[in-house]
């Protein structure tokens, strides 16, 4: 099975990650994961750091002349911003001098990280807190996502909403991605026509609606979130279980994305619309065209009984507002205990593009460890042959 671990903090000297478990035989390069943390760093809205940084990976080790041993595979990807902050950020040394943080901004993690860590300091928390983090999670979980490409599953993302910029006509839109919803590398097709859009919109009025919502609410000192969709084609029958309950296939791509910074809310296609329907309105009939079997809807998203169906997977997220207000809330000083107003540190207004690509992301290793269950080994030659053989 494979993990991942990442380790840093937001402006340390960098941030560090650990897969296990992906097969030898993967052909993989640093390049390839910097395409990723290229479309992770974009988006309308985002701030200040998004300018300092570059972000790329350094691969140093489980790979040998482009191809993955079998071994852990670690990376490296140092924050160019650490300069800058290398006194407060010191890892030797007794940080006499330095400024200590005590007021913490509402939704983050500075109240709850100070008082469980026992911090006197909320710097401590913002920094490890901080979806900095993110940039290695994809990192990682690209390697994965090679993976799971090798075997024709590929993963995509759009943007469905940003503040009250809501896609109006997604009937219409459902119309445009047909042709893509049944290729194999479908999702990733959808993705790159969502990577044109500044937004990863993709319906321009909703897109332009969206641009300057984002615009407008800078100016008032505020934030915005919004809702994505994560897809997934080229996905065979039978990845995940119905027979016990953590082994639902639904509940952990759930939880990944749950897993991910600012994100309030997750539903498996249009679950929560669907409550309000029919029965009769929501799951998908079969048909049979000669000895084909197939569905000429997808409500389930792909999924049924926690158990893929070689449907598309269509997985929603909803982001919250980035927490972080240039006209801060409320909060109170932790030392003095006086009501002041909450500290502003660097953010970004609206970083709902950025989610998305994480979003694709922290699917992978989700989806990777069923298909390993189901058909794995210690080579992707080895599962490529296992693979051939099964059998809807
Ligand atoms: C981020 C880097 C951070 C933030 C952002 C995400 O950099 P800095 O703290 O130096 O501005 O821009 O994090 C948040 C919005 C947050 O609330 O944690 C990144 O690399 O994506």
């Amino acid at each position: 099975m494979i993990r991942y671990l990442t380790s840093g903090e937001s402006h340390g000297k960098a941030l560090v990650g650990i897969v296990e478990g992906v097969p030898a035989g993967l052909a993989l390069s640093a390049d390839y994961i910097n395409h990723q943390l290229l479309r992770r760093q974009q988006g309308y809205g985002r701030g200040g750091r998004m300018r300092i940084e570059s972000d790329k990976v350094e691969i140093l080790s489980g790979v040998r002349f482009g191809s993955t041993l079998g071994s852990p595979i670690a990376l490296v990807l140092r924050n160019k911003d650490s300069t800058n902050w290398l006194e407060k950020m010191a890892v030797e040394g007794d940080g006499k001098g330095i400024e200590k943080i005590t007021i913490p901004r509402p939704g983050h993690a500075d109240f709850v990280g100070y008082v469980k860590y026992g911090y006197d300091d909320v710097r401590n928390a913002i920094e490890r807190a901080s979806a900095r983090e993110t940039a290695m999670r994809v990192a990682c979980c690209t390697i994965i996502r090679k993976f799971l490409e090798e075997f024709g599953i590929f993963i995509g993302s759009h943007v469905l909403c940003i503040g009250t910029a809501v896609l109006r006509d997604r009937a219409q839109l459902d119309r445009a991605m047909r042709k893509f919803m049944k290729a194999s590398c479908g999702a990733y097709k959808i993705a790159e026509k969502a990577d044109e859009s500044q937004v990863r919109i993709l319906d321009k009025p909703t897109e332009e609606r969206a641009i300057s919502e984002i615009r407008r609410v800078k100016k008032s000192g505020d934030t915005l979130g919004g809702v994505f969709e994560v897809l997934v084609t080229g996905v065979p029958v039978g990845l995940g279980s119905y027979v016990q309950y953590d082994r639902k296939l639904d509940g952990q791509l759930t939880q990944a994305l749950m897993s991910v910074h600012a994100v309030k809310g997750v539903e498996i296609a249009d679950g929560f619309l669907n409550a309000q329907k029919f029965g009769s309105q929501v799951h998908d009939a079969f048909t049979l065209a000669k000895s084909a079997i197939g569905r000429k809807t997808n409500r389930a998203g792909g999924l049924e009984g926690g158990v893929t169906n070689g449907q598309m997977i269509i997985l929603h997220a909803a982001m919250k507002p980035i927490s972080t207000l240039a006209h801060p809330l409320k909060s109170v000083d932790l030392k003095t205990k006086k009501m002041v107003d909450a500290r502003y540190e660097r953010s970004d207004v609206c970083a709902v593009p950025a989610c998305s690509v994480i979003g694709e992301a922290v699917v992978a290793p989700v989806l990777a460890n069923a298909f390993l269950e189901k058909f794995g080994g210690d080579s992707v030659k080895e599962i490529q042959s296992r693979y051939k053989k099964r059998g809807l």
